[in-house]
C-alpha cells in the first residue's frame, strides 16, 4: 500500500499542525497509511501547545519527501507556500479554507476549499461525520486551532461550523481553564527584537501593480503594548519599507482578548491608503479598529481604492 505524506505550508501555524496531526490520525484509523511532516520551523504557539500537551513535532520533511508518492495538503492549496521539492503530481489530496484562486492547479487531486474560519474545523468534521473515534491529544489540537484561527471566535471569518466542531470537539477534551489563556500569553512574549519579530511573519502582495507588506502580531495588551514600542515598530516598519521596496507597509496589532486591532503605519502614504481603505483615524502612527481585522482582510480594502 502507498503510503501518505501530510504536510502545510513552511513556518506552520496551529491550524496546519493541527490538520497534519489529526488528518494523519484520520487516514490511519480508516486503514490508510499516512505520515505527517513539517517544513520550517512551526510558529510560536504550536511549540507552546506540543510541549504542554507533550505531542512529539512532526519530522522534518526534508529528510522524508522522497520516500512518498502520494502528498496532501492541510490548511493551504498555493503550492508556492510549500517546500519547494512538493510536486504537483503527487499531490492527492487538498483540504483548505482561503478564498484562493488555486483550486483548479490540482488536476487530479481531490480538492475541498471551503470558508471556514479554520481549516482545523474541515478536519473535525471529517471524524464527526465518519464517526471515527477521534484521541483526545488530536481533538485538543483540533479544538485549540480553531481558537486560535478564529481569535476565540471573534474574528469575522468565525462561521456556525466553526463553533459547532469547536463545541463537539470540547466535550472530547479536558484542559485547565487558564490553558488559552496562558496561550495567548506564550505568544505575546518575544525573546528577539522586535523587527526581527515582524520580518518573520511579513506577507507581501501586489495590488494594482503596487507592493504592500503587510506585519502582524497576535497578542495581549495591544494597547500597552504598542505604547511602550511604537519608536521601535515605527523604526522596523521603516525599514522593511526599505528593504522590500513596498509601495504600502504597515502592522496589524490584533488584541487577543479585546475586541480591536491597532495598525501601525510609519510612512504618510500608507496612512492615508489605510485611511480612505478602512474607513479609519489614525492619530500620529497608530489607528484602533473597532473589532478585529485580520491581515488577508485589508488588501481586498486596499483594492477598492487604489
Ligand atoms: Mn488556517
Amino acid at each position: 500500500m502507498n503510503k501518505m505524506l501530510i504536510t502545510s505550508y513552511t513556518r506552520p501555524d496551529l491550524d496546519g499542525i493541527a490538520c497534519m496531526i489529526a488528518y494523519k490520525e484520520f487516514l490511519n484509523e480508516t486503514g490508510k497509511k499516512a505520515e505527517c511532516a513539517i517544513h520550517g520551523v512551526p510558529q510560536k504557539e504550536v511549540l507552546y501547545v506540543l510541549d504542554r500537551l507533550k505531542i512529539e513535532t512532526p519530522v522534518l520533511i526534508e529528510t522524508v519527501i522522497d520516500d512518498y508518492d502520494e502528498i496532501v495538503l492541510v490548511d493551504v492549496s498555493n503550492l508556492q507556500r510549500v517546500f519547494e521539492k512538493v510536486a504537483i503530481k503527487k499531490i492527492l489530496e487538498v483540504i483548505d479554507h482561503r478564498i484562493t484562486s488555486h483550486t483548479d492547479d490540482y488536476p487530479d487531486a481531490e480538492v475541498k476549499i471551503e470558508m471556514v474560519g479554520s481549516a482545523a474545523t474541515l478536519i473535525s468534521e471529517r471524524f464527526e461525520k465518519s464517526k471515527v473515534e477521534i484521541s483526545e491529544p488530536a481533538a485538543t489540537l483540533l479544538y485549540l486551532a480553531i481558537i486560535s484561527n478564529t481569535f476565540n471566535f471573534k474574528g469575522k471569518m468565525t462561521t456556525e461550523r466553526d463553533r459547532e466542531m469547536a463545541s463537539w470537539l470540547k466535550s472530547k477534551i479536558n484542559i485547565p481553564s487558564d490553558f488559552i489563556h496562558q496561550m495567548f500569553v506564550y505568544k505575546s512574549e518575544f525573546d528577539k527584537p522586535l523587527a526581527d519579530v515582524l520580518r518573520e511573519d511579513l506577507k507581501t502582495v501586489y495590488i494594482k501593480n503596487k507592493k504592500v507588506a503587510m506585519a502582524q502580531l497576535e497578542i495581549l495588551q495591544v494597547k500597552g503594548f504598542v505604547e511602550k514600542n511604537l519608536y521601535e515598530l515605527a523604526a522596523a516598519l521603516k525599514n522593511i519599507q526599505e528593504q522590500e521596496k513596498s509601495d504600502y507597509c504597515f502592522l496589524n496589532c490584533v488584541d487577543l482578548e479585546e475586541d480591536f486591532c491597532a495598525i501601525i503605519a510609519s510612512d504618510k502614504l500608507s496612512r492615508k491608503v489605510l485611511t480612505k481603505a478602512l474607513e479609519l483615524d489614525f492619530e500620529g502612527l497608530v489607528t484602533k479598529t473597532e473589532q478585529i481585522i485580520q491581515r488577508k482582510e485589508i488588501p481586498p480594502a486596499l483594492e477598492k481604492v487604489l
